[in-house]
């Protein structure tokens, strides 16, 4: 059997040769000792693309949104969320056990919280409630299925928490692919939020890591958190070359994904048995309902023995993501997989 196609996540993705170059011949030092000068111009430039004053390399994404939320919360106060994000859904309950904060979650349609949905839930810690801490936003959406946030709701919903005296977090694990959905820079699309995570090892292809972007008392908190968490790392120049080499060539190369979302999900809403809106899909995440007599993982599987490898996030429900190691001929591939599975 051919190579299988794998559609799990973006984050399959292997590094390209440049980076695998990149990685030999990378300058390396004691990062821990803030030594290690490739690290160092990850995190410069970063902080420079995001125009923010300062950026964290950290080794995952998980650990980049757990310590936004450790460093701007206080233990005992709560997280307004939407009630699918990925740090309340998929990151093992770290914002309680290890920040001690509780989520506060919001049902929002399509991942998009705007002010309206948000304000009822904020409490400044009078009466019964604990306290609002922090808003935590992310875009674009994975479990909504890839969404963007339009640049306008996010500043909306700024002002009104920043006049509330609150901060706001944004999950950007895949940022760069909401700004191309845009067609607008990093910069533009992240006005006035106060701290961003992004990943380098999803869609933009890196093997390994995140950053955090923020002011730089901020980040300066969450460099020593990171220690706490044992996410300091030693001679990480070998991983930063890789990132910063992502950070230059990847995002270039992301609408060719959003396409290859689009034709699969034009392809899958054709099948009898799915239900999708294909209109919706504006990156590179499609997820789908099964309305047949199986469940998720026995489609999963049956697909798998075929080489067509998916994730199931729900007992109906599917995701498939697009990324660089899969080209338009094996997403066609994978459609006629999938009609003969069904
Ligand atoms: N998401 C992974 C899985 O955990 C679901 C994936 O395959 O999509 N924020 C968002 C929005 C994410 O999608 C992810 C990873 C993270 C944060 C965490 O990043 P990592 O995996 O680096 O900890």
């Amino acid at each position: 059997m051919s190579q299988p196609i794998d559609l799990r996540s973006d984050t399959v993705t292997r590094p390209t040769p440049a980076m695998r170059r990149a990685m030999a011949e990378a300058e390396v030092g004691d990062d821990f000792y803030g030594e290690d000068p490739t690290v160092n111009r990850l995190e410069s430039r970063a902080a420079e693309l995001f125009a923010r004053e300062a950026a964290l390399f950290v080794p995952s994404g998980s650990m980049g949104n757990l310590l936004a939320i450790w460093c701007w919360t206080d233990r005992g106060q709560e997280v307004v969320c939407d009630s699918r994000s990925h740090s309340y859904v998929h990151e093992m309950g770290a914002m309680s056990a290890i920040a001690g904060v509780m989520p506060h979650t919001v049902a929002s349609s399509d991942g998009i919280l705007t002010w309206d949905r948000i304000a009822p839930h904020v409490h400044t810690g009078g009466g019964y409630y604990a306290p609002t801490g922090l808003i935590e936003l992310e875009s674009s959406h994975n479990l909504a299925g890839g969404t963007v946030y339009p640049p306008e709701v996010i500043a909306d919903v700024a002002a009104h928490a920043h006049a509330a005296g609150l901060k706001i977090h944004l999950d950007g694990a895949r940022i760069f692919n909401a700004a191309v959905a845009l067609g607008k820079s990093v910069t533009e699309i992240t006005p006035s939020v106060d701290s961003i995570m992004f990943c380098l090892s999803k869609g933009l292809g890196a093997p390994v890591g995140s950053l955090l972007v923020g002011p730089r008392e901020f980040i300066a908190k969450a460099r020593v958190r990171r220690r706490i968490l044992g996410g300091a790392m030693r001679q990480a120049g070998v991983l930063a070359s890789a990132a910063l080499v992502a950070l230059e060539e990847s995002p270039k190369i992301l609408a060719r994904d959003h396409e290859n979302a689009r034709f699969l999900a034009e392809g899958l809403a054709q099948i009898p048995g799915i239900l999708l809106d294909a209109t919706k899909v504006a990156t590179n995440i499609v997820i789908f309902d099964l309305d047949v007599r199986t469940t998720a993982a026995a489609f999963a599987a049956a697909l798998r023995e075929r080489g067509v490898i998916c994730a199931v996030f729900g007992p109906q429900t599917i995701r498939m993501v697009t990324h660089y190691d899969v080209d338009r001929a094996a997403i066609s591939r994978a459609l006629e997989t999938i009609r003969a599975v069904l």
